[in-house]
This record gives structure tokens, sequence and C-alpha cells, in this order.
């Protein structure tokens, strides 16, 4: 654990999702860290979600990088910084300023983001600055700057509170969003009368409150929104006095809109005719509604037509910017909001402007006095990656972000970083499928370690703290960053000390010039000084020079930013329908679960988060799982032209037929061969550059196993070299999935190298001939080193049981063959997959209590803890509840 910085509380902001949530972290005098919702925070009001609330359990030291690695030695920060200023001077010495480049994230810090996109654009000279909101918020970018010529999210997260109808299309918020999907859950029971629909192919844990759950077929989302375009005019439901005074482009967008009739929508949307017409009267007949979209709108190679579609409707109906009324983009990483508004996408400028734009170029440049600043937009990440593989770009620096798992065609993106001359990687773990590519390794501070600002989905600015001291010789972002510009020769433009001195000329730059023809403002802070900046409490942008602190909507009243102040329709044309391609029948959708955080580098440290879903799945319907002979629990390959995964067979009707659904979590640290970006082809959407990561043709078929595999060791497995394992942080130890392709392997010897077993510890161990089962457990004493249980067929010891024996003395001998034999005793029960991470509360634990009579939500928290701190988990045991009351019905 890194030292604490003072024995007190510090507010600070989540580094998760873009909800930010305040935060209250905690140390007490022995060191250790417990945090707590911020109950004056405006985005959560004192929540905090599962993944929030264990936030403690992921800040240890294990795995950290902690000194500057070259060349896999450790190195002093001098001779790394120089090198790394050396090589990228050489580079753009020899073959230009295009030839290098940065590769960065939505979860740095805003002053970290400004300072890279300072060095980049503003005295490298080029726009090859990236970012992984490429593969997230580009296309909601796109369409806000089409629609308003500004990227401006005109509402507040109150409206979800305040309307009558929310919208919620390709966002899973439960799991997402979970504080926001908490609170519109709560003004949902608190007003009945408000309906929630959800657009989902999937039917996800969000649905659980959805009046309407629409399970649209993939990329149907513009074809749906164009008829319901067609239907607010037809029905006279438009505001003919806000589209006359307000906008232009109607005509057109309308002619578009209505060029699919009725049966050809149905085949497009995968709807019928009943579910179209509902859900058109209900938007029709509401005028209090927000349509709230995230990543099955954005990551679509019609993501920022989709975007369109949905923001034609609201302006038709001038339901914008109003209370409880208007579209809103829910953004995903901590600090996306933050990175737009310093321009960190290649063909932005800083503060909102536009690099393609002239008169912003000549404004940037004299603010930074920067000659040399970029001319034209720079490479988007996937075809940065691809001039990487090209050789074109010779020195890249990659931070806050491991591409080789999140990148579409992640196997080309490996093979480009790993051929190209010269990587730097900035990160807060060494051993990342990434960093283990970098020529230099750069130690980052963390979350709790470092200073900064993020600003979140509803234009919310809040500082992140410190409460610990650096570990060892890691250092902020931004100082490397600058560190490096200085050494580049740019030491004038890169002068500041603090992340404070930053946040200011930020704001500075913000308001310089602007005279309200930019949305992004926030002057009222370009003076501000280290004890202002330490106080700074969480403000909503705008704030010009002179004003007070605002909660502001946009365009209720027009202001749009296009020249002539009108916002444009767009007119937009539903994509045809896929129909698969030849040999890839299938439709795979990738995206989130509850409890894990993109490439698990910190939710993969929590045992609690771990236990939630603990192995890499796909979801697939009953019908399909039988076709491809794959029963539930067996495993399943899954094949595209880019790349293969293996994963867990999660047969359920939630998923539509035809589609899979595969997490984009676990990668080579966690799994054999489960990074399922490998399979995700490089196609992008035409105006944003935002790969489809949701809509991919695949083909699967089941994996065949001689035997299968479950294990738990307290020590981290080494060397697995079965063709399927999964791994998982447990309480006590690890806990791991295999499969081999043989069933006559010396398992003792096996388990002895893999599971660190010292050579005079002999197994217990267990065969069951007439099922094939060998079970093998390895103690110390009474304490339990290793089991391993292997089956011909998926392993069923419970595994939750397993995992608990690691942490409990088995003084009893007639106990450890208990362990061998993989039976939980009559007073030590199975708990069952983890439901509820917070109180570690199992399916089994439930079912149980539901059998005793407690038949809500709020019952079964009562009795068990369960869904009483954060709340994720309340829907899945609503779902447990109804699935057992309807089972008893039968
Ligand atoms: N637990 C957790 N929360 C997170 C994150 C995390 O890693 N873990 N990451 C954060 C980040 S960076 C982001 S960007 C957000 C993403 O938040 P979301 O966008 O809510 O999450 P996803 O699971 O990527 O995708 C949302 C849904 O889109 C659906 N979908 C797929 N195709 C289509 C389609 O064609 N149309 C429609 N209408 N829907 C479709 C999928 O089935 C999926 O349920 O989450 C943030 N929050
Ligand atoms: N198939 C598919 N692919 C996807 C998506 C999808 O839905 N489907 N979603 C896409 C989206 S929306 C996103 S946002 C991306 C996310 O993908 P990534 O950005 O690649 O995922 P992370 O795991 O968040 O990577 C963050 C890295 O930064 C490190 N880190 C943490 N804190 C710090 C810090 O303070 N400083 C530094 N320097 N490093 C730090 C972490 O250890 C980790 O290695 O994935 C995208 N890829
Ligand atoms: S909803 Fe959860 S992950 Fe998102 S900011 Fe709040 S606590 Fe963090
Ligand atoms: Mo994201």
């Amino acid at each position: 654990m890194p030292e604490p910085v003072q024995e007190k509380s510090t507010k600070t902001t989540c580094p998760y999702c873009g909800v930010g949530c305040g935060v209250i972290a905690r140390v007490s005098n022995d060191g250790t860290v417990s945090v707590k919702g911020d109950p004056e925070h405006p985005a959560n009001f004192g929540r905090l979600c599962s993944k929030g609330s264990a936030l403690a359990e992921t800040l240890d030291l294990e795995g950290r990088l902690l000194y500057p690695e070259i060349g896999g030695r450790r190195a002093g920060w001098e001779e790394a910084l120089d090198l790394v200023a050396a090589r990228f001077s050489q580079s753009i010495a020899e073959h230009g300023p295009d030839s290098v480049a940065f590769y960065v994230s939505g979860q740095l810090l805003t002053e970290d983001y400004y300072i890279a996109n300072k060095l980049m654009k503003g005295f490298i000279g080029s726009g090859n600055i990236d970012t992984n909101s490429r593969l997230c918020m580009s296309s909601s970018v796109a369409g806000h700057r089409r629609a308003f010529g500004s990227d401006t999210v005109p509402g507040t997260y109150q409206d979800l509170e305040l309307a009558d109808l929310v919208v919620l299309t390709g966002s899973n918020l439960a799991w997402c969003h979970p504080v926001l999907y908490q609170r519109l859950a709560a003004a949902k029971a608190s007003r009945p009368e408000m309906k929630v629909v959800v657009i989902d192919p999937r039917r996800t844990m969000t649905s659980d409150i959805a009046d309407m759950h629409l399970a649209i077929a993939p990329d149907g989302d513009t074809a749906l929104f164009n008829g319901l375009l067609t239907h607010l005019v037809t029905s006279g439901a438009i505001d003919q006095n806000y589209i006359s005074a307000h906008t232009h482009g109607f005509a057109e967008a309308f002619a578009a809109a209505s060029a699919l009739e009725l049966p050809a929508l149905t085949k497009a949307t995968g709807l019928t005719e009943a579910e179209l017409r509902d859900f058109y009267r209900l938007f029709e007949t509401t005028e209090k509604v927000v349509t709230c979209y995230s990543q099955g709108v954005n990551q679509s190679s019609a993501g920022t037509d989709k975007v369109n579609a949905i923001l034609n409707c609201h302006l038709a109906t001038g339901r914008i910017g109003r209370t409880g009324m208007g579209p809103f983009s829910l953004t995903g990483q901590p600090n996306a909001m933050g990175g737009r508004e310093v321009g960190g996408l290649a063909n932005m400028l800083a503060a909102h402007m536009d690099l393609e734009k002239p008169r912003d170029r000549d404004l940037v440049q004299r603010f930074w006095n920067a000659p040399g600043l970029a001319t034209k937009p720079g490479l988007k990440a996937v075809d940065m990656f691809r001039a990487v593989a090209q050789g074109r770009i010779k020195a890249l620096w990659i931070m806050a972000t491991n591409p080789v798992v999140s990148m579409p065609d992640a196997d080309a993106v490996e093979t480009a970083i790993k051929a190209c001359p010269f990587v730097v990687v900035s990160d807060i773990l060494r051993e990342t499928d990434t960093a283990r590519h970098a020529h230099v390794l750069l130690p980052s501070l963390g979350w709790g370690e470092k200073d900064g600002t993020v600003t979140n989905s509803e234009r919310r600015i809040s500082r992140q703290r410190a409460f610990l001291k650096a570990p060892q010789e890691a250092r902020a972002d931004w100082w490397q960053l600058a560190e490096v510009g200085r050494r580049m020769g740019f030491g004038q433009a890169l002068g500041h000390t603090s992340p404070a001195e930053v946040f200011a000329e930020h704001a500075a730059l913000s308001g310089f010039e602007n005279d309200g023809r930019r949305d992004f403002d926030i002057s009222a802070h370009a003076a501000i000084d280290h004890d202002s900046y330490d106080a700074l409490s969480p403000f909503q942008w705008p704030q010009p020079r002179g004003t007070a602190p605002q909660e502001k909507r946009f365009f209720a009243e027009g202001g749009f930013y296009h020249p002539d102040g009108r916002a444009s329709f767009i007119p937009v044309e539903a994509p045809k329908a896929n129909t698969g391609s030849d040999g890839f029948p299938f439709t795979l959708n990738t995206g989130r679960v509850r409890d894990h955080w993109h490439t698990m580098t910190r939710t993969g440290k929590s045992a609690r988060l771990s236990s939630h879903l603990a192995e890499p799945f796909v979801e697939i319907h009953p019908r399909d799982a039988r076709a491809i002979g794959a029963a539930h629990a067996d495993l399943v390959a899954i094949e595209s032209p880019c790349g293969i995964v293996v994963v867990r067979a999660l047969v359920t009707e939630r998923q539509a037929e035809g589609n899979l659904f595969v997490p984009m979590h676990w990668n080579d640290q966690f799994a054999a061969k489960a990074r399922i970006d490998a399979l995700v082809a490089p196609v992008t959407d035409p105006f944003s550059g935002q790969p489809a990561s949701k809509n991919v043709a695949v083909r699967a078929m089941r994996f065949a196993a001689a035997t299968y595999g479950f294990a738990v060791s307290a020590r981290k497995p080494e060397g697995l070299d079965a063709p399927y394992w999964a791994i998982a942080k447990a309480e006590g130890g690890w806990r791991m999935e295999l499969a081999f392709a043989g069933d006559d392997a010396d398992w003792i010897g096996w388990s002895r190298r893999v599971f660190s077993i010292p050579h005079e510890i002999e197994p217990i161990g267990y065969t069951d001939r007439t099922s094939g089962e060998l079970r093998l457990a390895f103690f110390d004493g009474d304490k339990l080193l290793a089991a391993l249980f292997l089956s011909p067929q998926p392993v069923a010891v419970a595994r939750n049981w397993a995992v608990t024996q690691l942490g409990v003395s088995h003084a009893n001998l007639g106990k450890r063959f208990a362990v061998a034999a993989g039976r939980p005793g009559a007073d030590k029960p199975d708990p069952g997959a983890t439901v509820c991470s917070c109180f570690s509360v199992g399916a089994n634990q439930i079912t149980a209590a539901i059998r005793d009579g407690c038949h809500s939500v709020e019952a079964i928290g009562e009795k068990l803890s369960a869904g009483t701190n954060c709340g994720s988990c309340r829907a899945e045991i609503r779902g447990i509840i109804n699935a057992c009351l309807a089972a008893a019905a039968e």
C-alpha cells in the first residue's frame, strides 16, 4: 500500500465511469483506505456502485510499475526522459513531425491531456495525437458538431429524473452508469407514471425497469429514429415554431427519413409494427422525453448517422435544453468530456476549437505563442495504428490505455506495436498486454496519488485529489510530457510546475476571444491560484469570466454554434440490414459487465469484483447453442477473419437468435485466448472514425476438450499452458477455469509446477472411476495451497465454496478429504455464484431466502444485506425472485 499523504478524509472523484461520482477517501493511521460516496456531490449524492465501493481494494502496489525501465532494465528518470526526447526529436528531424504520435486516453486528467495536446499540436506541430475516446465517444462528438456546430451535451442528470419518458438506446445503464441508473430507478419508483423504454438487441439488466424493451436488430437505430421522425411529422407532433426559428435542413432530413415505409422499417429494425407504433405513439404524446445513448449507438459503422437520427427527433419537437427534455450522450470514461474540452482528438483543437478552421488555428497559435502549430488533422486511432504497421510512425507514446486489448484487429495492432522502432508506454502497471512491447516504460501516478480535474457526462468539472504519496518513482502523466517537451526545446511553453497552473491556462484559453462564440468557456477560473484549485467545488460549464457557478442547459431558445446560430437537421439513411457474410453467420456484439472495468488492470485486483463473473463468456441463444452442439458451460470457439477466442457458453434467452455477446474485458493476463478485439474488423464510421465494435460477422463452434478443470490456488498460477484457462483473483488466492486436450497428463507434476507447490508436500487425491473425475488437494499443515478438480465434462464443483477453502483452517483430516472430494459440508453450504459483491452474497443464498418467504428485493436485503449498499445487484436479485416465483407457480 502506498503511504498516506495525511490522516484525514479527502474529497475526490471516482476514476471509473462518466457519471463522475464524488468519493470521500479516508486513510486511517495504519494506512488502510476506506471510501464512501460524497453526500454533497451533485452527481451521486452519496451513492456509489460496486466498482466505486471497491476502490480501496485496488490500491495495493502489487504489479505496479514503480520506476522507469529502458529495454527491460531499471533506469533513472533523467536517462529515460532524455532518451524519449532524443528519439522523438530524431524522428522529427529525419522524417518530419508526422512520423511521431501520441495515443492517449479519456482516463487522463484534463491537465495531463492539455499538456499532451499542447506539446503535439502546438510544438511538435503534428495532429498525430488521438485517444481511446475515438473508440468511445467520437460518433457523438461528430453528431453533435454536425447538428449543433459544437460538441455540446445540452442537458443535465436531473433531466432523467424530471422526464416523463426516458429512452435508453444502446446503453446498459444498470451496469455501465449504475448510479445514474439508480437515480432513474428511484425517480420512476416515486413517479410510477414515468415510462422507460430500452432499445437493445439483448435483454440486459437495464430492461429490468423498462416498460418496453425493443430488441432491435443490430444497427437498426437509424431506421427506428427515421421512422419516429416520420411519425412525429404525420401525427403533427413537431414544433414548427422551433424548426423555423432555430434550425435549417428540416425538409431534406424529413425526405430522407420518410424513405422507408412501415414494412421496410420492420425489416430494418427487426421490430413488429405494433412495437414500432407503441413506441412512436409514446414519444409523440410525451412532451418531456430524454433520449440517452451510448455505445450501442456510437460504436457502429454508421454511428454518427445514428446520433443525428436521434438529434433530428429532438430538434423537430423542440424538446431540447428544457427541463426533463433532450438528447443525452452518456460518456463512458471518467474524463471523456475533459479530453474533448482540451481537443485530445486528432481532428480537434484546444477548448472545443477546430483544427481545420484557420481562425481557430490562428487564435490558439497566438495564445500558445506556437508558430509551428499543426495545420491539419492527424491520424485517427485505427489509421494511426495502420501507419505504425506501415512504418510511417517511428516513435509512439501510449499513455493510460491498453490498445493491444481494446483496439479493433487487436492482433494486428500488437504486431504493429512490436515492429515500431520506438514505443513508450506510461502506465501504472508493469505487465499489460501493451506494456510488454514498450522500449521505455514510464511509471505513472494512479488514482489517489494524482491531482487534477475531470468532466462528467453532464459537463460537471470535479477535482481528483491525491490522498496517498507517490509510490517510489511514479510521476504524474502531465509532468512526464512536460519534461520530455522541455528536453525537446519547448521549455517556455511547458514550464508549468503544478496541475493548478495547467488548469488556469486551460481556463484562460477557453475564454480567449470567445465572446459567446464557443460553448466551452470556463474563464471564471482563468486566474485560479493553488489554494482555490485545491478547494475547487464541482461546477458545470460554461462559467465565463465574472460569472458564478450555474446549472445551465443549452439550446432551449436556439443559440447554436454554427455561424448562423441555427441547428442543422442532417438527412440520414438507414444502412442496409446486415445479412451476415459467407461462412460467418453470427453477429458478434461486445461490451461490458457490471463489475469489471475495461482491460481489468484495476478491477481484476479485487476478489469481490472478480467473483461476479469470473471468466470470459459468450451469451448465446438456446437454439443457436443447440445448432452448434454446445450445452450450457461448454466452451465455444468464436472466429472471424481477423482472429479467434475461446470462451464459456452462457446459454440465455436474453440474447437474440443469431447474435452473440462477448465482454471486452478479458485479455492475455487473465485468459488464454479471450481478447475479443482480435476478432473485430477495423471497420470505422466515415465521419467519426469510430470502430464498429458491436456488429462483427463471426462463426462459432463447440470447443472440444478431453478434460475440463477448475482450481483454486493460494499463489498466482505460473506458466499456464492449457488451451483454455482463465484466472480470477479470489479471497486468499486465485481461482481458475481450465480445459486440456488430453486426459492422461502427470497432473501432480503439472500442479506442482503451476501452483508452485514445494516438493515435500504430497497431495491428497480422489478418483472416481465411473465418472472419470480426478481431484487433487495440496495442504501445508492445515492450510490449503491448491486444489484441482478435473472431469471429462465441465466441472460441477461449487466454485465459491471451493474458493473459501483457501481461507479456512483444515485441522480436521476428514475436512481435508472433503475438499479433495469437492463436497461442501452441510455446515458450510455452497453460496453459489456471487450476485452481491459488496456483501459477497451468492445466488444459492438468495434462492434459499426466497424459499423462506423473502419475496421482494427489500426483504432479501433485510435478511442477507444483499443489495443494500451500492445497489448494483438489485436488478439481478429481482430477476432471481421472479424466476423462483415463476418456477414455483408452474
Ligand atoms: N461496469 C463497467 N461500466 C463501465 C465501463 C466498464 O468497462 N465497466 N466502461 C465505461 C465506458 S468507457 C463506456 S464507453 C461505457 C459504455 O456503456 P454502454 O454503452 O452502456 O455499454 P456497452 O456494454 O458497451 O454497450 C451498451 C449496449 O449496446 C447494445 N447494443 C449493441 N448493438 C446495438 C445496436 O445496434 N443498437 C442498440 N440500440 N444497442 C446495441 C449492447 O447489447 C449493450 O447492451 O461504460 C462505462 N461504464
Ligand atoms: N470490442 C470492443 N472494444 C472496445 C470497446 C467495446 O465496447 N468493445 N469499448 C471501447 C471503449 S468505449 C473504450 S473507452 C476502450 C477502453 O480501453 P482501454 O483504454 O485500452 O482500457 P483500460 O483498461 O481502461 O486501459 C487503461 C490503461 O491505463 C492504465 N492506467 C490507469 N490509470 C492510469 C493513470 O493514471 N495514468 C496512466 N498513464 N495509466 C493509467 C491502466 O493500467 C490500463 O493499462 O475500449 C474500447 N474497445
Ligand atoms: S457510477 Fe460507479 S463507476 Fe461510475 S462514477 Fe459512480 S461509483 Fe464510479
Ligand atoms: Mo468508453
